[in-house]
């Protein structure tokens, strides 16, 4: 009998999450038995999440997709045949160079996001083959790329406060973002501070699992942060309570910023936020006065019309009081420009062909079906690290796009979802135990090393593999694809950046995980913003070179917008109400605790924990619909409509619905999800979406 061998192998979890957890995962006779967190990992601290914690059901699925599957039934029905890599890669080749011939390689666009979001095998996995291939170029401005506009003109781009020092500030705001849920192994840090005294407040519509826990919550209008943090900045000026050393060195822009604020007195301000005056002073005395104030603001606010604005307006507070001269002062938005990529080697701009088209994927309904008038008109798709049918808006024209029997999609996938079902061709992803990866983190300044633990089952491949399969069918020779994942990641961090000192692939691999080396701990205390100026720029002096995308959200270079002028000045715009008043409720549709965006929700242990898709209702806004608690209902507006089963609560104010996303179709009646009734419109800043301005009725179902 032969001795069982045990091992243990260092991993870091792939998903799009701003933890960036380093795991250990346990293997017995080359089966993996279990993964942990690892307890050595400063911010993982030894636990992982509800998502996380059984990641081995996820790779041991038996629903995964384990080969290449051809469509053996109508698109969206789901049914495939197993075919050879070889077979699925000829037909790729065929089908491409048929259109490349016919149409131009335009005709050919890419969608990914961050179903994995390493180094390697993240978002931008892709982007070279495709850039060399002269497909359409895809954006991908759906999370992140307002509010890091908003931030970006502001402050530059900095890091800013490490958030493992907010365990040393007495006042903390968390302004739009679900911690508990959604950023979990910051809480202990939190957690410590507010133990020592620090006051913990959250701004936000909803009653979270994070505002229970806070000392404070203020439930105002979704979409009205904007007016709010202008009134702060009103009442901090007004009660003079400013830095007046550190705005005088360090700001740009003082006293325009001071007469847009006029405009917006607490009285005024309680009205757009449905918050009292009274408060509205508290808030800015306290942030104000209480060393060290530190804002945590995410990407939710950019998800209304003038959701950019606002993160301008909120990005200003720390700067107008001094906060950043303090170790845990400041603000936490964007921790991940603290990694130093390597974006022309990533990205390889330098092979897109002058004048390809961009394609935003926000709209991929309405190119898919024909609306934007696209010439020559998308031919083909390939989804990887994605799941458009679920997280698009305008559902209904996604899926028609989908369905046309003329569009040859390929979706590389570790699962058959919604969208794989409309696939010409699935092909077999690999999950994290599987690849060699790094991940970076956009909420921590670790990076981790994630060892292949086992080999690949059946035969799915890693991303870059793909795309070394993907080069080779298309006869590309270049070096570039020939690269082994370690040659990879030699290429894509700059390892002579001061940040990396001391860290190589060798030490990563011995030590698991290193922390980057981020210099001084209050990095702004004199300033030092990278802006153009140099300061804290109230007045921003990008806004004359018009709305920007950052590259690595475009598969390709920045680039700056012109005819899209922006106010140089922080401002609020009343959230969208593209229902003409029709549709009286707010639909929020913030992430669930249980799921990654979509991902996890087709397995068992998150789909328990999770539910059925349900939406909280204030009572009076059900008791006038007479609608009664657990019944089942309609969301519905002229876009389209999906059910949930009804849950009446305070915990969100009246006029506003919550229905968490992420849920597949199949689970849901009528075969739609919350994505069926948001609008694909942009907000102020950076292509960012509005979903989050969506305006429906509930209807009780008969
Ligand atoms: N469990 C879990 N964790 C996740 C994810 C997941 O799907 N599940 N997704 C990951 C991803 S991709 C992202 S981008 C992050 C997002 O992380 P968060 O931004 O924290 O996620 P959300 O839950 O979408 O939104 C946060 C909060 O914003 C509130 N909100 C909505 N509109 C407004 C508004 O107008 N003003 C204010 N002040 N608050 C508002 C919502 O009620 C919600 O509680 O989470 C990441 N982590
Ligand atoms: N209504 C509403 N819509 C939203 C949001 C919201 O809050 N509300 N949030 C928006 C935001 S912030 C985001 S980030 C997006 C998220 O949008 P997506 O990134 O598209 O998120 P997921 O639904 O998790 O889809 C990722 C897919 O990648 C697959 N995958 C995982 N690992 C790999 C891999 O290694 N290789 C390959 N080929 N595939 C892999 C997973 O199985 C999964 O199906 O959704 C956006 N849409
Ligand atoms: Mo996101």
């Amino acid at each position: 009998m032969a001795r069982s061998s045990k091992r243990t192998v260092f991993a870091a979890c792939p998903h799009d999450c701003p933890d960036g957890c380093a795991m250990l995962v346990d293997l017995e006779d080359g089966k993996a038995t279990g993964v942990r967190g690892n307890p050595d990992h400063p911010f993982t601290r030894g636990g992982l999440c509800v998502k996380v914690n059984k990641y081995t059901e996820r790779v041991y699925s038996p629903e995964r997709v384990l080969h290449p599957l051809k469509r053996a039934g109508a698109k969206g029905e789901g049914r495939f045949r197993a075919i050879s890599w070889e077979a699925a890669l000829a037909e790729i080749g065929e089908r491409w160079t048929a259109i490349i011939e016919a149409e131009g390689a335009e005709a050919i666009l890419p969608h990914s996001y961050l179903g994995a979001m390493g180094v390697l095998n993240g978002m931008n996995v892709g982007d070279a083959f495709f850039n060399r291939l002269g497909a359409s170029i895809t954006e991908r401005t759906f999370c992140g790329s307002g509010a890091f506009t908003g931030y970006f003109m502001t402050v530059g781009d900095t890091p800013g406060t490490d958030p493992e020092d907010f365990r040393h500030a007495k006042y903390i705001v968390l302004w739009a973002i679900n911690t508990i849920s959604t950023n979990l192994h910051h809480w202990p840090f939190i957690a410590e501070a507010q133990k020592n005294g620090a006051k913990v407040v959250v701004i936000d519509p909803v009653r979270t699992r994070t505002a229970r826990k806070a000392d404070w919550h203020l439930a105002l209008r979704p979409g009205s942060d904007g007016a709010l943090a202008l009134g702060l900045i009103n009442a901090i000026i007004a009660e003079d309570l400013i830095d007046h050393d550190y705005v005088a060195r360090y700001t740009l822009g003082f006293e325009e910023l001071k007469e847009r604020a006029g405009e917006y007195p607490p009285e005024k301000v309680a009205t757009i936020t449905g918050l009292a005056p009274a408060d509205i002073r508290k808030l800015a005395r306290e942030f104000a006065t209480t060393e060290p104030a530190v804002i945590r603001s995410g990407v939710a606010i950019e998800r209304h019309a003038g959701g950019g604005q606002a993160v301008r307006a909120i990005t200003c507070l720390p700067a107008l009081v001094g906060a950043w001269r303090q170790i845990g002062g400041g603000m936490s938005l964007a921790p991940e420009f603290a990694f130093p990529f390597n974006m022309e080697r990533i990205l390889r701009a330098d092979w897109i062909r002058p004048g390809t088209r961009v394609i935003n994927q926000w709209r991929l309904g309405r190119a898919l079906t024909g609306e934007l008038g696209l010439d020559p008109a998308i031919k083909s798709l390939v989804v990887y690290n994605a799941n458009p049918a679920i997280v698009l808006p305008e559902q209904e024209k996604v899926l028609a796009g989908l369905a046309r029997d003329d569009l040859f999609t390929v979706v590389s996938e570790q699962f058959v979802t919604d969208t794989a079902r409309f696939a010409d061709l699935v092909l077999p992803a690999t999950t994290q135990l599987e690849q060699f990866e790094l991940i970076s983190s956009w909420g921590q300044y670790y990076l981790a090393i994630n060892e292949p633990a086992i080999a690949p089952l059946g035969e799915a491949v890693s991303n870059t593999e793909l795309f070394r399969r993907l080069a080779r069918t298309m006869g590309f020779n270049d070096p570039y694809f020939q690269r082994s994942d370690e040659e990879i990641a030699l290429e894509a961090l700059d390892w002579s950046d001061p940040k990396l000192q001391g860290m190589t692939l060798d030490s990563l691999k011995r030590d698991g995980f290193a922390k980057l080396d981020m210099g001084a701990r209050a990095p702004h205390a004199e300033g030092n913003f990278p802006t153009p100026s140099g300061k804290c720029e109230f007045k921003s002096s990008l806004a004359e070179g018009g709305n920007f995308v950052f590259a690595s959200f475009r598969q390709g270079s920045e680039e700056f917008q012109a005819g899209e002028p922006i106010d140089p000045l922080p401002n609020w715009t009343p959230p969208e109400d593209g229902e003409g008043g029709r549709y009286p409720l707010n639909s929020l549709s913030p992430k669930s605790h249980a799921f990654i965006n979509s991902s996890f929700a087709n397995l068992p242990t998150q789909a328990r924990h999770a539910g059925e898709q349900h939406v909280m209702i204030n009572p009076e806004d059900a008791s006038a619909r007479n609608i009664a608690e657990g019944s089942r209902v309609r969301v519905h507006n002229a876009r389209g409509a999906f059910q949930a089963v009804v849950r009446i609560t305070r915990d969100v104010r009246p006029g506003v619905v919550v229905a968490p996303m992420g849920y597949w179709m199949a689970d849901g009646q009528e075969g739609r999800t919350v994505a069926a009734v948001n609008s694909d419109a942009y907000a102020d800043l950076g292509r960012a979406p509005t979903f989050s301005d969506s305006r429906v009725e509930v209807s009780p179902l008969s």
